[in-house]
């Protein structure tokens, strides 16, 4: 392979391009015209403009992007994630084109896109799975029934959902008719698929996802796991490798469960496998992700392995150059996605121009991102600004060098969640490994941030009274000196 076009933007675009660059193939960015002045554009050897900032305009453009891909003699294609990553018909129509479609099979995507289809496949190799319907309910009667036997509460899912799109809970029988029918009437708009399934509703869980590589002679792998149970509204905020609450055996299980599902479809490439953990310890087998994520990093940091470098080998034909015995589980990572959004005024989008932005540095600080200082935010994609990593020889170090990072990100223009983040990893129940998915809603609240920063004002205040007292002035270079250190006070008295 010699060229690859890299059909995504922002962080995800530049960090395949790297690899690419290590591995001494040309890169192609296709950008829009809210991205003309982007690291990634700047960063490829060639560069299309394909359209308009909306996507629909310009970054869905599959047969736009094929063209490109023509022209400019490319022989790979990379979809990242989002956008056409997950699109079996962009990707078979790459392969049509005589183009390597850096990812899974069409058909690999097809089984594990619809979720049903994806339970089936993974019935075949015993993996555990939720109690619940067996394939999709077709009646509100034959619901009912599923429902009385399996228990509540319950949830009816949309078999062309997945990560928590078109979920509903139900508590009681009496709720279910009509639970039924919002689901089958919302799947029908959203995806154009009506078929729904239930299952137990598994309170306080832990999610839990395996990394796996396949290459295209059947070999299969797992890179361990990846703890993503801190989420807000199914938006992952925080996630880690390893996970604290795994033991060496569950590991094993949860892995050897994963390389099934990916034998199930004849996995080829990275993927990965979701998986719900109760607080018995026990697994249930959710869906599986047919992409990069955007997690990745934390499995690169523990693992050692360049998971882009991984997929390119694997579409080149190659045999995975490890085995399972190979891999080892080295340190501990964590990782936080830094997004324009106020945490104060429920998460919303705070897009704007970065003024002010100052990455952290040092030993174990990786920041994938895709902006510079003064770029303006697009409102037209996801407000993400960065993703923040950090490596540690253990979990603490990896927690205390991240509070650090956070410190030394220095970001204004734009309101960001690192102030949130920073309120996650310094609270108890993060700290103890002891949480779940509902971290976010039993723990956080708005005042939780604004109280840190009322903190701050006050003690800011005190020093000025002294300084009044003292018969400073403003202009005294002292006065600066002395608020700056009650900044960093106030952040110890956390
Ligand atoms: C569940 C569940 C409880 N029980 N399924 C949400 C994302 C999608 N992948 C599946 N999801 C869930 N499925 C059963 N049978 C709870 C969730 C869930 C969740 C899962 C992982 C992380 C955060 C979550 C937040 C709410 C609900």
């Amino acid at each position: 392979m010699n060229k690859i076009l890299v059909a995504n933007r922002g962080e995800i675009a530049l960090r395949i391009m790297r690899s690419c660059h290590e591995m001494g193939i040309k890169t192609v960015a296709v950008f829009s015209e809210a991205d003309r002045n982007a690291p990634f554009v700047k960063y490829a050897n060639e560069a299309v403009c394909i359209g308009p900032p909306p996507s629909s305009q310009s970054y869905l453009l599959g047969d736009k992007i094929i063209e490109v891909a023509k022209n400019l003699g490319v022989d790979g294609i990379h979809p990242g994630y989002g956008f056409l990553s997950e699109n079996a018909d962009f990707a078979a129509a790459v392969k049509k084109a005589g183009i390597i479609f850096i990812g899974p099979s069409p058909e690999a995507m097809n089984i594990m896109g619809d979720k049903l289809s994806a339970k089936a496949a993974a019935k075949k190799y015993n993996i555990p799975m939720v109690p619940g319907s067996d394939g999709a309910i077709t009646s509100i009667e034959e619901g009912k029934k599923t429902a009385l036997s399996t228990g509540f509460p319950l949830l009816i899912k949309a078999s062309a959902g997945g990560g928590g799109k078109g979920m509903r809970i139900v508590e009681h029988i009496e709720e279910f008719e009509e639970q039924m029918k919002l689901a089958v009437s919302e799947a029908t708009s959203a995806f154009g698929d009506g078929s729904v399934f239930i299952e137990r509703y598994v309170a306080g869980p832990r999610h839990i996802e395996i990394q796996i590589l396949g290459d295209s002679h059947g070999n299969i792998v797992y890179l361990f796991e990846r703890e993503c149970s801190i989420q807000r509204r199914h938006q992952k905020v925080i996630e880690e490798a390893p996970s604290s609450v795994l033991t060496p055996e569950i590991r094993k299980a949860m892995g050897e469960c994963a390389v099934n599902v990916g034998q199930a479809c004849n996995y080829e490439g990275a993927g990965t496998v979701e998986f719900l953990l109760d607080e018995n310890k026990k697994f249930y087998f959710l869906e599986m992700n047919t992409r990069l994520q955007v997690e990745h990093p934390v499995t690169e940091m523990i693992t050692g392995i360049d998971l882009v470098k991984e997929q390119i080998k694997i579409a080149r034909g190659e045999m995975l150059s490890f085995n399972q015995n190979d891999l080892k589980i080295n340190g501990h990572s964590i990782e936080i996605r830094v997004y324009a959004e106020d945490p104060t005024n429920n998460f919303l989008p705070d897009i704007g121009k970065l003024t002010t932005y100052k990455r952290p540095q040092g030993l174990g600080i990786r920041v994938d991102d895709g902006f510079e200082e003064d770029m303006d935010i697009p409102i037209y994609y996801d407000p993400m600004i960065a993703k923040l990593i950090t490596f540690g020889k253990n979990r603490e170090e990896a927690i205390n060098r991240m509070i650090r990072a956070i410190d030394d990100y220095h970001i204004t223009g734009v309101e960001t969640t690192l102030s949130f983040c920073r309120f996650v990893l310094k609270h108890n129940a993060f700290i103890s490994g002891n949480f779940d998915t509902h971290f976010i809603k039993n723990h956080f609240s708005p005042e939780m941030l604004t109280t840190e920063s009322k903190e701050e004002a006050i003690i800011a205040a005190l020093f000025g009274a002294k300084l009044i007292n003292d018969k400073k002035t403003p202009e005294n270079n002292q006065l600066l000196e002395i608020t700056g250190k009650s900044k960093w006070k106030s952040n110890r008295l956390m």
